[in-house]
Protein backbone atom coordinates (compact mmCIF):
# COMPACT_ATOMS: atom_id res chain seq x y z
CA UNK A 1 0.00 0.00 0.00
CA UNK A 2 0.86 3.80 -0.56
CA UNK A 3 2.19 5.46 1.98
CA UNK A 4 2.50 8.85 1.54
CA UNK A 5 -0.18 10.25 -0.93
CA UNK A 6 0.39 13.84 -2.94
CA UNK A 7 -3.49 15.52 -3.55
CA UNK A 8 -3.25 17.64 -6.41
CA UNK A 9 -6.24 19.36 -5.81
CA UNK A 10 -8.13 21.68 -3.22
CA UNK A 11 -11.78 22.63 -1.55
CA UNK A 12 -14.14 20.22 -0.87
CA UNK A 13 -12.58 17.34 -3.06
CA UNK A 14 -8.75 17.59 -1.43
CA UNK A 15 -10.60 17.24 1.82
CA UNK A 16 -12.27 14.38 0.67
CA UNK A 17 -9.68 12.76 -0.41
CA UNK A 18 -7.56 13.06 2.87
CA UNK A 19 -10.19 11.91 5.32
CA UNK A 20 -10.30 8.97 3.30
CA UNK A 21 -6.17 8.35 3.41
CA UNK A 22 -6.15 9.39 7.14
CA UNK A 23 -9.19 6.29 7.81
CA UNK A 24 -6.52 3.64 5.79
CA UNK A 25 -3.20 4.98 7.80
CA UNK A 26 -1.87 7.06 4.33
CA UNK A 27 0.01 9.94 5.36
CA UNK A 28 -1.42 12.86 3.45
CA UNK A 29 0.85 15.89 1.22
CA UNK A 30 -1.40 18.95 0.35
CA UNK A 31 -0.49 21.26 -2.65
CA UNK A 32 -1.76 25.04 -2.56
CA UNK A 33 -1.62 28.38 -3.77
CA UNK A 34 -1.45 31.68 -1.95
CA UNK A 35 -4.86 32.32 -2.08
CA UNK A 36 -5.60 28.97 0.04
CA UNK A 37 -3.12 29.34 2.35
CA UNK A 38 -5.99 29.44 5.06
CA UNK A 39 -7.72 26.66 3.28
CA UNK A 40 -8.73 23.16 5.42
CA UNK A 41 -7.50 20.76 3.18
CA UNK A 42 -3.70 22.60 4.07
CA UNK A 43 -4.43 22.09 8.13
CA UNK A 44 -5.52 19.03 7.71
CA UNK A 45 -3.15 17.60 5.51
CA UNK A 46 0.30 15.92 7.20
CA UNK A 47 2.70 18.05 5.10
CA UNK A 48 1.59 21.29 2.61
CA UNK A 49 3.67 22.92 -0.28
CA UNK A 50 2.66 26.13 -1.59
CA UNK A 51 3.53 25.64 -5.39
CA UNK A 52 2.31 29.16 -7.12
CA UNK A 53 0.14 31.89 -6.97
CA UNK A 54 -3.51 32.09 -6.91
CA UNK A 55 -4.22 31.68 -11.01
CA UNK A 56 -4.59 27.98 -11.96
CA UNK A 57 -2.24 27.72 -14.41
CA UNK A 58 0.80 28.87 -12.01
CA UNK A 59 -0.17 26.48 -9.68
CA UNK A 60 -2.83 23.53 -9.35
CA UNK A 61 -2.19 23.12 -13.12
CA UNK A 62 1.32 23.48 -12.75
CA UNK A 63 2.56 20.43 -13.47
CA UNK A 64 6.24 20.73 -12.59
CA UNK A 65 5.73 22.25 -9.35
CA UNK A 66 3.35 19.75 -8.54
CA UNK A 67 5.76 16.98 -9.26
CA UNK A 68 8.53 18.52 -7.65
CA UNK A 69 6.36 18.68 -4.62
CA UNK A 70 6.06 15.34 -4.66
CA UNK A 71 9.16 14.76 -4.68
CA UNK A 72 10.76 16.54 -2.08
CA UNK A 73 8.16 15.44 0.23
CA UNK A 74 8.60 11.40 -0.91
CA UNK A 75 5.18 10.82 -2.18
CA UNK A 76 4.71 7.59 -3.66
CA UNK A 77 1.34 8.23 -5.32
CA UNK A 78 -0.87 11.26 -6.85
CA UNK A 79 -4.42 12.12 -6.14
CA UNK A 80 -5.92 14.36 -9.02
CA UNK A 81 -9.27 14.68 -7.69
CA UNK A 82 -12.13 16.20 -10.00
CA UNK A 83 -11.21 18.88 -12.64
CA UNK A 84 -7.41 20.59 -12.99
CA UNK A 85 -5.11 17.74 -13.78
CA UNK A 86 -7.49 14.52 -13.08
CA UNK A 87 -7.82 13.71 -17.22
CA UNK A 88 -4.65 15.11 -18.36
CA UNK A 89 -3.11 12.38 -20.45
CA UNK A 90 0.14 14.03 -19.99
CA UNK A 91 0.42 14.21 -16.44
CA UNK A 92 -0.53 10.63 -16.18
CA UNK A 93 2.63 10.10 -17.94
CA UNK A 94 4.69 12.48 -16.41
CA UNK A 95 3.93 10.71 -12.89
CA UNK A 96 4.63 7.46 -14.60
CA UNK A 97 8.14 8.58 -15.87
CA UNK A 98 8.61 9.79 -12.39
CA UNK A 99 7.76 6.32 -11.15
CA UNK A 100 5.14 8.39 -9.14
CA UNK A 101 1.35 6.36 -9.22
CA UNK A 102 -1.23 8.58 -10.60
CA UNK A 103 -4.24 7.78 -8.89
CA UNK A 104 -6.75 7.79 -12.15
CA UNK A 105 -6.69 6.24 -15.65
CA UNK A 106 -3.90 5.82 -17.98
CA UNK A 107 -2.54 8.35 -20.83
CA UNK A 108 -4.07 5.67 -23.09
CA UNK A 109 -7.28 5.60 -21.21
CA UNK A 110 -7.28 9.22 -21.59
CA UNK A 111 -6.58 9.79 -24.48
CA UNK A 112 -8.66 7.04 -25.81
CA UNK A 113 -11.84 8.88 -24.22
CA UNK A 114 -10.82 12.40 -24.73
CA UNK A 115 -11.28 12.40 -28.83
CA UNK A 116 -14.91 12.22 -28.74
CA UNK A 117 -15.59 10.86 -31.81
CA UNK A 118 -12.91 8.30 -31.33
CA UNK A 119 -14.65 7.30 -28.36
CA UNK A 120 -17.84 6.69 -29.89
CA UNK A 121 -16.25 4.66 -32.49
CA UNK A 122 -14.60 1.98 -30.30
CA UNK A 123 -18.20 1.85 -28.35
CA UNK A 124 -19.43 1.17 -31.40
CA UNK A 125 -16.94 -1.86 -31.42
CA UNK A 126 -18.04 -2.61 -27.92
CA UNK A 127 -21.48 -2.96 -28.76
CA UNK A 128 -23.09 0.15 -26.84
CA UNK A 129 -25.29 1.94 -28.25
CA UNK A 130 -24.73 5.40 -29.88
CA UNK A 131 -26.56 7.70 -31.38
CA UNK A 132 -27.05 7.68 -35.41
CA UNK A 133 -24.32 10.00 -37.08
CA UNK A 134 -21.57 10.35 -39.09
CA UNK A 135 -18.91 7.76 -39.68
CA UNK A 136 -16.07 9.71 -38.01
CA UNK A 137 -15.31 13.37 -38.35
CA UNK A 138 -17.14 15.81 -40.89
CA UNK A 139 -15.36 16.63 -43.77
CA UNK A 140 -17.13 19.55 -45.59
CA UNK A 141 -20.42 21.64 -44.95
CA UNK A 142 -21.78 19.39 -48.19
CA UNK A 143 -20.82 16.15 -46.42
CA UNK A 144 -22.88 17.23 -42.87
CA UNK A 145 -25.84 18.50 -45.42
CA UNK A 146 -25.77 14.81 -47.01
CA UNK A 147 -25.80 13.52 -43.62
CA UNK A 148 -27.73 15.13 -42.40
CA UNK A 149 -30.51 14.74 -45.32
CA UNK A 150 -30.15 10.63 -44.21
CA UNK A 151 -30.71 10.91 -40.29
CA UNK A 152 -33.65 13.72 -40.74
CA UNK A 153 -33.10 16.99 -38.86
CA UNK A 154 -32.42 17.73 -36.02
CA UNK A 155 -29.00 17.21 -35.98
CA UNK A 156 -26.45 18.03 -33.43
CA UNK A 157 -22.77 18.77 -34.55
CA UNK A 158 -19.98 18.61 -31.78
CA UNK A 159 -16.07 19.71 -31.46
CA UNK A 160 -14.41 16.02 -31.02
CA UNK A 161 -11.98 17.76 -28.64
CA UNK A 162 -15.27 18.91 -26.71
CA UNK A 163 -17.16 17.98 -23.76
CA UNK A 164 -19.53 20.35 -21.46
CA UNK A 165 -21.11 21.73 -24.58
CA UNK A 166 -19.09 23.96 -25.61
CA UNK A 167 -18.63 23.72 -29.85
CA UNK A 168 -21.63 22.40 -29.94
CA UNK A 169 -24.45 23.85 -32.22
CA UNK A 170 -28.50 21.98 -32.60
CA UNK A 171 -29.61 22.63 -36.44
CA UNK A 172 -33.08 22.39 -37.50
CA UNK A 173 -33.45 22.63 -41.30
CA UNK A 174 -30.68 22.76 -44.28
CA UNK A 175 -30.53 26.43 -44.82
CA UNK A 176 -28.97 26.59 -40.65
CA UNK A 177 -25.81 24.19 -41.37
CA UNK A 178 -23.30 26.74 -42.95
CA UNK A 179 -23.56 29.39 -40.50
CA UNK A 180 -23.66 26.39 -37.46
CA UNK A 181 -20.84 24.81 -39.22
CA UNK A 182 -18.31 28.01 -39.67
CA UNK A 183 -19.31 28.77 -35.61
CA UNK A 184 -18.73 25.73 -34.45
CA UNK A 185 -15.26 25.27 -36.16
CA UNK A 186 -13.79 28.21 -35.08
CA UNK A 187 -15.39 28.22 -31.27
CA UNK A 188 -13.79 24.61 -31.52
CA UNK A 189 -10.61 25.53 -32.72
CA UNK A 190 -10.33 28.30 -30.72
CA UNK A 191 -10.93 26.46 -27.32
CA UNK A 192 -8.97 23.36 -27.71
CA UNK A 193 -6.71 23.41 -30.82
CA UNK A 194 -8.83 21.13 -32.99
CA UNK A 195 -11.78 21.90 -34.75
CA UNK A 196 -12.74 18.38 -35.75
CA UNK A 197 -16.70 17.90 -35.76
CA UNK A 198 -18.68 15.16 -35.92
CA UNK A 199 -22.58 14.82 -36.62
CA UNK A 200 -25.36 13.13 -34.85
CA UNK A 201 -29.71 13.00 -34.72
CA UNK A 202 -30.42 15.15 -32.04
CA UNK A 203 -32.18 13.75 -28.83
CA UNK A 204 -35.17 16.48 -27.59
CA UNK A 205 -35.45 16.66 -24.09
CA UNK A 206 -33.72 13.50 -22.86
CA UNK A 207 -32.16 12.27 -19.31
CA UNK A 208 -28.37 12.63 -18.36
CA UNK A 209 -28.10 9.09 -16.64
CA UNK A 210 -24.52 7.91 -16.24
CA UNK A 211 -23.41 4.71 -14.54
CA UNK A 212 -20.72 4.37 -11.87
CA UNK A 213 -18.28 1.95 -12.69
CA UNK A 214 -14.57 0.23 -11.43
CA UNK A 215 -12.24 -2.13 -12.92
CA UNK A 216 -9.20 -3.32 -11.72
CA UNK A 217 -5.84 -4.04 -12.63
CA UNK A 218 -6.89 -7.75 -13.30
CA UNK A 219 -9.28 -6.98 -15.94
CA UNK A 220 -12.70 -7.29 -13.86
CA UNK A 221 -15.06 -4.92 -14.19
CA UNK A 222 -18.12 -4.16 -11.89
CA UNK A 223 -21.10 -1.38 -11.81
CA UNK A 224 -22.46 0.38 -9.43
CA UNK A 225 -25.56 1.76 -10.85
CA UNK A 226 -26.98 4.89 -11.79
CA UNK A 227 -26.99 8.68 -10.62
CA UNK A 228 -29.45 11.14 -12.50
CA UNK A 229 -28.33 14.40 -13.56
CA UNK A 230 -30.54 15.83 -15.35
CA UNK A 231 -30.84 19.02 -13.46
CA UNK A 232 -28.34 21.17 -14.58
CA UNK A 233 -28.15 24.44 -16.01
CA UNK A 234 -25.57 25.74 -18.48
CA UNK A 235 -24.53 22.28 -18.75
CA UNK A 236 -23.83 23.32 -14.86
CA UNK A 237 -25.04 20.51 -12.22
CA UNK A 238 -27.39 20.96 -9.69
CA UNK A 239 -28.47 18.08 -8.11
CA UNK A 240 -27.62 15.02 -9.09
CA UNK A 241 -29.31 11.46 -7.30
CA UNK A 242 -29.59 7.74 -6.96
CA UNK A 243 -31.60 6.17 -7.88
CA UNK A 244 -32.81 7.42 -11.07
CA UNK A 245 -36.46 8.39 -10.54
CA UNK A 246 -37.23 7.17 -14.46
CA UNK A 247 -35.10 4.01 -13.93
CA UNK A 248 -36.04 0.03 -13.95
CA UNK A 249 -34.87 -2.88 -13.12
CA UNK A 250 -34.32 -4.01 -16.49
CA UNK A 251 -32.95 -0.91 -17.78
CA UNK A 252 -30.50 -0.50 -14.96
CA UNK A 253 -29.61 -4.09 -16.01
CA UNK A 254 -29.05 -2.95 -19.77
CA UNK A 255 -27.08 -0.01 -18.82
CA UNK A 256 -25.25 -1.39 -16.19
CA UNK A 257 -24.45 -4.08 -18.98
CA UNK A 258 -23.17 -1.30 -21.83
CA UNK A 259 -20.83 0.29 -18.98
CA UNK A 260 -19.09 -2.56 -18.37
CA UNK A 261 -18.32 -3.26 -21.96
CA UNK A 262 -17.15 -0.16 -22.60
CA UNK A 263 -14.93 -0.02 -19.52
CA UNK A 264 -13.58 -3.33 -20.77
CA UNK A 265 -12.82 -2.77 -24.41
CA UNK A 266 -10.23 -0.03 -23.28
CA UNK A 267 -9.10 -2.05 -19.97
CA UNK A 268 -10.36 0.72 -17.83
CA UNK A 269 -8.41 0.81 -14.32
CA UNK A 270 -9.76 2.97 -11.46
CA UNK A 271 -13.39 4.39 -10.92
CA UNK A 272 -15.15 6.03 -13.77
CA UNK A 273 -18.37 7.39 -15.21
CA UNK A 274 -19.84 5.94 -18.36
CA UNK A 275 -22.63 9.35 -19.46
CA UNK A 276 -25.47 7.97 -21.48
CA UNK A 277 -28.48 10.38 -22.96
CA UNK A 278 -31.80 8.17 -22.18
CA UNK A 279 -34.81 9.53 -24.80
CA UNK A 280 -38.40 8.91 -23.18
CA UNK A 281 -39.18 5.64 -24.43
CA UNK A 282 -36.34 4.60 -22.64
CA UNK A 283 -33.64 4.42 -25.61
CA UNK A 284 -30.17 5.14 -23.95
CA UNK A 285 -26.95 6.30 -26.12
CA UNK A 286 -23.12 6.45 -24.83
CA UNK A 287 -22.64 10.40 -24.90
CA UNK A 288 -18.67 10.53 -22.99
CA UNK A 289 -16.91 8.17 -20.31
CA UNK A 290 -15.31 10.27 -17.63
CA UNK A 291 -11.92 8.74 -16.38
CA UNK A 292 -11.68 10.26 -13.22
CA UNK A 293 -13.85 10.78 -9.26
CA UNK A 294 -16.57 12.79 -9.56
CA UNK A 295 -18.53 15.82 -8.05
CA UNK A 296 -21.73 14.01 -7.43
CA UNK A 297 -19.56 10.81 -6.62
CA UNK A 298 -21.15 10.51 -2.69
CA UNK A 299 -24.71 9.97 -3.72
CA UNK A 300 -23.21 6.41 -5.16
CA UNK A 301 -21.47 6.31 -1.69
CA UNK A 302 -24.56 6.24 0.28
CA UNK A 303 -26.70 4.04 -1.11
CA UNK A 304 -24.20 1.00 -1.86
CA UNK A 305 -22.39 1.66 1.50
CA UNK A 306 -18.90 2.06 -0.48
CA UNK A 307 -16.35 4.43 -0.08
CA UNK A 308 -15.18 4.79 -3.89
CA UNK A 309 -11.86 7.34 -2.89
CA UNK A 310 -10.87 4.29 -0.68
CA UNK A 311 -11.72 1.57 -3.94
CA UNK A 312 -9.58 4.31 -6.45
CA UNK A 313 -6.64 3.73 -3.57
CA UNK A 314 -6.99 0.39 -3.62
CA UNK A 315 -7.54 -0.31 -7.18
CA UNK A 316 -3.88 2.03 -7.90
CA UNK A 317 -2.41 -0.65 -5.23
CA UNK A 318 -2.72 -3.36 -7.07
CA UNK A 319 -5.61 -4.69 -4.98
CA UNK A 320 -8.45 -6.85 -6.91
CA UNK A 321 -11.98 -5.96 -6.78
CA UNK A 322 -14.69 -8.48 -6.07
CA UNK A 323 -16.40 -8.21 -9.42
CA UNK A 324 -20.36 -7.96 -8.38
CA UNK A 325 -22.45 -5.81 -9.16
CA UNK A 326 -24.12 -2.89 -6.98
CA UNK A 327 -28.33 -2.03 -7.14
CA UNK A 328 -29.18 1.12 -4.48
CA UNK A 329 -30.24 0.14 -1.01
CA UNK A 330 -31.76 3.72 -0.43
CA UNK A 331 -32.44 6.80 -2.18
CA UNK A 332 -30.10 9.47 -1.90
CA UNK A 333 -29.93 13.19 -3.35
CA UNK A 334 -26.70 15.50 -3.36
CA UNK A 335 -27.39 19.77 -3.71
CA UNK A 336 -24.61 21.56 -4.96
CA UNK A 337 -24.28 25.00 -3.18
CA UNK A 338 -22.50 27.37 -4.94
CA UNK A 339 -21.17 30.98 -3.83
CA UNK A 340 -24.14 32.25 -6.66
CA UNK A 341 -26.74 34.79 -6.97
CA UNK A 342 -29.14 33.15 -8.06
CA UNK A 343 -31.04 36.18 -8.43
CA UNK A 344 -28.67 37.64 -10.82
CA UNK A 345 -28.01 35.27 -13.34
CA UNK A 346 -26.02 33.12 -10.82
CA UNK A 347 -23.28 35.52 -10.89
CA UNK A 348 -20.64 34.08 -8.48
CA UNK A 349 -20.20 35.78 -4.86
CA UNK A 350 -16.83 35.21 -3.52
CA UNK A 351 -16.02 36.57 -0.23
CA UNK A 352 -15.89 36.08 3.62
CA UNK A 353 -18.30 33.91 5.43
CA UNK A 354 -18.84 35.66 8.26
CA UNK A 355 -21.46 33.58 10.08
CA UNK A 356 -21.92 29.60 8.85
CA UNK A 357 -24.30 26.87 10.06
CA UNK A 358 -23.90 23.30 8.50
CA UNK A 359 -26.81 20.73 8.86
CA UNK A 360 -26.68 17.55 10.46
CA UNK A 361 -28.28 14.52 11.82
CA UNK A 362 -29.44 11.16 10.31
CA UNK A 363 -29.21 10.50 6.72
CA UNK A 364 -27.65 13.80 6.53
CA UNK A 365 -23.79 14.53 4.91
CA UNK A 366 -22.09 17.80 4.06
CA UNK A 367 -19.05 17.47 2.20
CA UNK A 368 -17.65 21.26 2.45
CA UNK A 369 -14.11 22.84 3.03
CA UNK A 370 -16.08 26.32 4.27
CA UNK A 371 -15.61 27.67 7.32
CA UNK A 372 -17.45 30.64 10.22
CA UNK A 373 -14.51 33.16 8.68
CA UNK A 374 -13.01 31.72 5.70
CA UNK A 375 -12.98 33.98 2.53
CA UNK A 376 -14.15 31.82 -0.54
CA UNK A 377 -11.59 33.38 -3.66
CA UNK A 378 -12.68 34.42 -6.42
CA UNK A 379 -10.12 32.83 -8.48
CA UNK A 380 -11.70 28.96 -8.52
CA UNK A 381 -14.67 26.82 -8.75
CA UNK A 382 -17.62 28.80 -6.96
CA UNK A 383 -19.07 25.47 -5.37
CA UNK A 384 -18.58 25.50 -1.56
CA UNK A 385 -20.20 22.37 -0.56
CA UNK A 386 -22.35 19.48 -1.12
CA UNK A 387 -24.72 18.12 1.20
CA UNK A 388 -26.39 14.82 0.53
CA UNK A 389 -29.11 13.65 2.32
CA UNK A 390 -29.83 9.66 2.34
CA UNK A 391 -33.29 7.82 3.02
CA UNK A 392 -35.26 4.92 2.47
CA UNK A 393 -37.06 5.90 -0.40
CA UNK A 394 -37.32 9.13 -3.05
CA UNK A 395 -40.27 10.81 -0.58
CA UNK A 396 -38.59 10.42 2.58
CA UNK A 397 -34.65 12.42 0.79
CA UNK A 398 -37.02 15.11 -0.29
CA UNK A 399 -38.68 15.99 2.84
CA UNK A 400 -34.52 15.20 4.57
CA UNK A 401 -33.04 17.58 1.67
CA UNK A 402 -35.48 20.34 2.98
CA UNK A 403 -35.32 19.75 6.67
CA UNK A 404 -31.21 20.34 5.83
CA UNK A 405 -31.75 23.26 3.81
CA UNK A 406 -33.77 25.10 6.11
CA UNK A 407 -30.81 24.64 8.68
CA UNK A 408 -27.98 25.70 6.13
CA UNK A 409 -26.81 29.12 7.36
CA UNK A 410 -24.55 30.53 5.39
CA UNK A 411 -24.13 34.38 6.00
CA UNK A 412 -22.02 37.08 4.04
CA UNK A 413 -22.10 35.78 0.59
CA UNK A 414 -25.10 34.84 -1.60
CA UNK A 415 -25.65 30.56 -2.09
CA UNK A 416 -27.96 28.73 -4.44
CA UNK A 417 -29.53 27.25 -1.09
CA UNK A 418 -32.93 29.08 -1.94
CA UNK A 419 -32.70 27.69 -5.68
CA UNK A 420 -32.43 23.94 -3.69
CA UNK A 421 -35.49 25.07 -1.42
CA UNK A 422 -37.94 26.16 -4.33
CA UNK A 423 -36.23 23.44 -6.59
CA UNK A 424 -37.18 20.96 -4.04
CA UNK A 425 -40.42 22.54 -3.56
CA UNK A 426 -41.61 21.76 -7.52
CA UNK A 427 -44.30 19.81 -8.27
CA UNK A 428 -42.72 18.34 -11.40
CA UNK A 429 -39.33 17.50 -9.40
CA UNK A 430 -41.45 15.90 -6.40
CA UNK A 431 -42.82 13.79 -9.37
CA UNK A 432 -39.61 12.87 -10.94
CA UNK A 433 -40.61 14.51 -14.50
CA UNK A 434 -37.94 16.65 -15.34
CA UNK A 435 -35.51 16.34 -18.57
CA UNK A 436 -32.13 17.94 -19.12
CA UNK A 437 -34.53 20.98 -20.54
CA UNK A 438 -36.03 21.22 -17.12
CA UNK A 439 -34.09 24.59 -15.94
CA UNK A 440 -35.21 26.16 -19.16
CA UNK A 441 -38.01 27.32 -18.00
CA UNK A 442 -37.67 27.04 -13.89
CA UNK A 443 -38.02 30.30 -12.91
CA UNK A 444 -37.55 31.56 -8.85
CA UNK A 445 -40.32 33.05 -7.31
C1 LIG B 1 -26.63 15.73 -27.20
C2 LIG B 1 -27.93 16.20 -26.92
C3 LIG B 1 -28.94 15.78 -27.76
N1 LIG B 1 -28.68 14.96 -28.82
N2 LIG B 1 -26.43 14.92 -28.25
C4 LIG B 1 -24.38 18.30 -23.82
C5 LIG B 1 -23.01 18.14 -23.28
C6 LIG B 1 -22.32 17.23 -24.19
N3 LIG B 1 -21.46 16.36 -23.50
C7 LIG B 1 -23.40 16.49 -24.91
N4 LIG B 1 -24.61 17.22 -24.71
C8 LIG B 1 -25.75 16.90 -25.39
N5 LIG B 1 -25.59 16.07 -26.44
C9 LIG B 1 -27.43 14.56 -29.03
N6 LIG B 1 -27.21 13.77 -30.09
C10 LIG B 1 -28.12 17.03 -25.83
C11 LIG B 1 -27.02 17.41 -25.07
C12 LIG B 1 -27.32 18.29 -23.96
C13 LIG B 1 -27.22 17.87 -22.63
C14 LIG B 1 -26.78 16.60 -22.28
C15 LIG B 1 -26.68 16.20 -20.98
C16 LIG B 1 -27.03 17.08 -19.97
C17 LIG B 1 -27.45 18.35 -20.26
C18 LIG B 1 -27.55 18.76 -21.58
C19 LIG B 1 -27.99 20.04 -21.87
C20 LIG B 1 -28.07 20.44 -23.18
C21 LIG B 1 -27.74 19.58 -24.22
Amino acid sequence: MFKKILIANRGEIALRIIRTCKEMGIKTVAVYSTADASSLHVRFADEAVCIGPPPSKDSYLNMARILAAAEVTNADAIHPGYGFLSENSKFSALCRDHGIKFIGATPEQIDSMGDKSNAKDTMKKAGVPTIPGSDGLLDSIADGKKIAKKIGYPVIIKATAGGGGRGMRIIWEESEMEGAWNSAKQEAGAAFGNDGLYMEKYIEEPRHIEIQIAGDQYGKVCHMSERDCSIQRRHQKLVEETPSPFMTPELRDKMGTAAKAAAEIIKYEGVGTVEFLVDKHRNFYFMEMNTRIQVEHPVTEEVINFDLVKEQILIAAGVPISGKDYTPQKHAIECRVNAEDVYNNFRPSPGKITNLHKPGGHGTRVDSHIYAGYTIPPYYDSMIAKLIVSAQTREEAIVKMERALSEFIVEGVKTTIPLHQQLMRNEDFRNGNFTTAFMNTFEME
